[in-house]
């Protein structure tokens, strides 16, 4: 009897003392334990339970009546989602599960499991006891809050993923390759989604954006907000975009290692200089797969920039003389040598079930073109793409172009201004979709050209092009009927900046009649966006074409480029001819991607689990290279540093070299690039096991 007295009167003043988070073995439950952060937080994913145990003054009873409230933003509200109340003992509401999961003495272990469709982002935790005398409730405390996310792994999730392989690779995965040229070549990238800092950099994005809370459980909003927010057009966002070679404002395009300096910079001072779409895609991969959504980045080349809306892509020549040239003002920013952007996994359902197009879904950051008033692109269901089904949002007819223009080659008449067809070419944009293998460091290309299209000319590949509202076009080969083919051709696979090369105009002689060419070969150093830079290279010839084949050799001297590449890497020759006896005009067009010299690394592990690594660089030009800024990263074990060297005289190298003892075991990388006004994209990596 004594005893029991004294129970219940302990029981009018049941207070929680102290709330554990249990963040170490909820963290890797949820995949979340590779977050890096210096107080621990916790971080868990939604639709799936975390535990949580909370220490009370004294044994709860049945009859207890108490509930953990959850809060995230200024004015909480629960009809939106913003304030989540579970309740012991009184009825459960809202769309929020609890459960006890095991009670003694003191301690209460609950289970906690979000809604499928909960708000991502950081909340913080209190626990009220409702008592005959009202509710005690404890103190707001930092030790208790903890970050939700996207959870790709639960089949409700609008981000659910099924196979752990994708999940390992697409939200796990913090290394990269971006691809730049469709032999397959490009660069490394560290996307870094898991360095401190950077969860709340995305976050802050967000914040940045006004993007409203109650909008944040919703992946396809938060892509769209993203993409608007990853460049800094019209909103302020991440990355300032430069398109010209000189960055001296800025860091220049190629000389980024990874997404992490870029978060971490836009926090501390605003929008960061300088961007080209990988960075661009780079930094949005980052953004993503942070905060829980499966994402990768793809290549397209040969990348249509649709600016007249028409779904066409016009190259306009103009009549000189007797030859075509190519008119650079009117082709402008037409087809880029390839863009990258990237694809977030989403089940979309927000369009009808019926459809099916769920999936990736293409999003895209470089500032292009205005969709609804913002530099923005996507979502867009790669499959409406594949299928011509334009119709669903977001930008679908935009993205179609990018992949599936047809060419229109024209000539301008100077005198009349008018222009006339030469050729129509189905096949060269969109030529190839490129994106990382699964799997750890491997990175090899994983072609994925047939999820955006069916084969040229199959009766599917006709079907789409109906559905899309365009008249289809056989690939018209006006050269065949008239007897001559020009093709421009480079023997050598690599060529190094700096090396002289032969190239040959290739001529095929189909008629049968004496062919009669006379012809303009032009070389330009260009952007990667195939704006022209400066000519390097201009020059006629004649030739009489022998039966079958005929060839011009044409030699491309260092001397003659070099002057004119700037930073840039790419050449481009457009070879234009006219066929005296008919009149028929031919034209060819080749880039040239000119391979940059590479960083040599050593790499070398020490007794006392110190690892050396040391990066070599030799200047292989005539002249010397000023004011070389130099950069390395090797992820969990040498942070982010530069090094500036004044000088390097011609032949000579330099070698920096750098140790650390590893923070962490597993696979990781150490990447190093190298930048002058004379000299981008030098760059290099070297992939590091470090055991437990
Ligand atoms: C709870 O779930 C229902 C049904 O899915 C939904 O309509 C409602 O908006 C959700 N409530 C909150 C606050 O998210
Ligand atoms: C939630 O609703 C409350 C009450 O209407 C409002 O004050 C608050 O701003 C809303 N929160 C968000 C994030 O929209
Ligand atoms: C690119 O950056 C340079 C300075 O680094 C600046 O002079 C130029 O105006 C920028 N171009 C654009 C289009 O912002
Ligand atoms: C082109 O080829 C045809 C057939 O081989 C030949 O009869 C004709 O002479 C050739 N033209 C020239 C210019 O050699
Ligand atoms: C999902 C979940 O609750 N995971 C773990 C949370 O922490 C407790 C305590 O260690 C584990 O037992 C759970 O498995």
């Amino acid at each position: 009897y004594h005893v029991k007295l004294v129970i219940s009167l302990f029981a009018a003043t049941l207070e929680c003392v102290r709330v554990d988070m249990m963040q170490n073995e909820n963290k890797s439950d949820h995949h979340c334990h590779l977050y890096e952060g210096k107080n621990n937080i916790l971080i868990v994913r939604r639709a799936q339970e975390f535990q949580m145990t909370l220490q009370f003054n004294q044994p709860v009873n049945p009859s207890d009546n108490f509930q953990i409230e959850f809060y995230i933003g200024i004015n909480t509200y629960m009809l939106n989602g913003t304030k989540i109340i579970i309740s012991f003992g009184g009825s459960q509401t809202g769309n929020w599960t609890g459960r006890i999961i095991q009670q003694q003495g003191d301690a209460c272990v609950v289970g906690i499991t979000p809604s499928a469709d909960a708000i991502i982002g950081k909340y913080y935790t209190s626990v009220a006891v409702i008592g005959s005398n009202g509710i005690s409730r404890t103190q707001k405390d930092s030790g208790t809050d903890f970050y939700l996310l996207f959870n790709a792994w639960a089949s409700n999730d609008e981000v659910y993923m099924p196979n752990e392989e994708e999940r390992q690779e697409y939200v796990m995965n913090e290394n990269g390759y971006i691809y730049q040229e469709e032999s397959g070549d490009g660069r490394q990238w560290y996307y870094g989604q898991f360095v401190e800092g950077i969860l709340d950099a995305c976050i802050k994005i967000l914040d940045d954006s006004h993007m409203p809370l109650v909008n944040r459980g919703d992946a396809v909003k938060v892509c769209r907000i993203g993409s608007a927010m990853m460049n800094s057009q019209d909103d302020r966002g991440v990355l300032v975009g430069n398109w010209s070679d000189d960055y001296s404002l800025g860091t220049a395009p190629t000389f980024w290692i990874g997404s992490d300096q870029i978060l971490l910079q836009y926090v501390n001072k605003g929008p960061v200089s300088f961007a080209q779409c990988w960075v661009y895609a780079g930094t949005f991969n980052t953004f993503l797969r942070c905060l829980g959504i499966p994402a990768r980045v793809i290549t397209n080349f040969n990348s249509a920039h649709d600016n007249t809306g028409n779904i066409v892509t016009d190259l306009v020549f103009n009549s000189v003389g007797n030859v075509l040239e190519l008119n650079e003002r009117l082709t402008r920013d037409s087809i880029w040598n390839y863009h990258c952007w990237n694809e977030a996994y989403l089940s979309r359902f927000d369009l009808p079930a019926y459809q099916n197009l769920g999936g990736w879904q293409v999003v895209d950051s470089t500032p292009q073109e205005t969709s609804d008033g913002y530099y923005r692109c996507g979502p867009c269901s790669v499959k409406a793409i594949k299928e011509g089904m334009l119709g669903y949002q977001f930008d679908a007819p935009f993205v179609f172009a990018e992949v599936n223009s047809d060419v229109y080659k024209y000539k301008l008449n100077s005198q009349t201004g008018k222009t006339e067809l030469l050729s129509v070419d189905t096949t060269y944009v969109g030529m190839k979709i490129l994106t990382k293998s699964i799997g750890g460091n491997n990175y090899g290309p994983m072609d994925i050209t047939g999820t955006y299209k069916y084969p040229e000319g199959s009766s599917k590949d006709k079907e789409t092009m109906k559905n899309a509202g365009r008249t289809y076009k056989a690939h018209l080969q006006y050269d065949d009927e008239q007897g001559v083919e020009m093709t421009l051709e480079i023997p050598q696979k690599r060529v190094k900046i700096g090396q002289n090369f032969q190239m040959a105009v290739v001529f095929r002689n189909l008629s049968e009649d004496t062919r009669t060419i006379h012809g303009l070969l032009v070389g330009s150093t260009i952007y990667y966006t195939n704006i022209q830079r400066a000519q390097f290279k201009q020059e006629t010839f004649d030739v009489t074409l022998k039966p079958m084949e005929s060839e011009i050799q044409v030699v491309v001297l260092a001397q003659n480029y070099m002057p004119k590449l700037g930073c840039q890497s790419s050449l481009r020759f457009v070879v234009t001819a006219k066929s005296m006896e008919n009149n028929q005009d031919l034209m060819a067009i080749q880039i040239v991607n000119l391979k940059s010299p590479e960083l040599a690394f050593a790499v070398g592990l020490e007794v006392s689990l110190e690892i050396f690594v040391k990066v070599e660089f030799t200047n292989p030009f005539p002249f010397s290279l000023y004011n070389v800024r130099m950069a390395m990263q090797g992820p969990n074990f040498i942070s982010y540093r530069e090094k500036l060297y004044s000088e390097i005289a011609t032949g000579t190298s330099i070698t920096w070299m750098e140790s650390s003892v590893p923070t962490r075991s597993g696979n990781t990388m150490v990447y190093a690039v190298l930048d002058c006004s004379v000299l981008g994209n030098v760059q290099g990596n070297w992939a590091i096991g470090i055991q437990a």
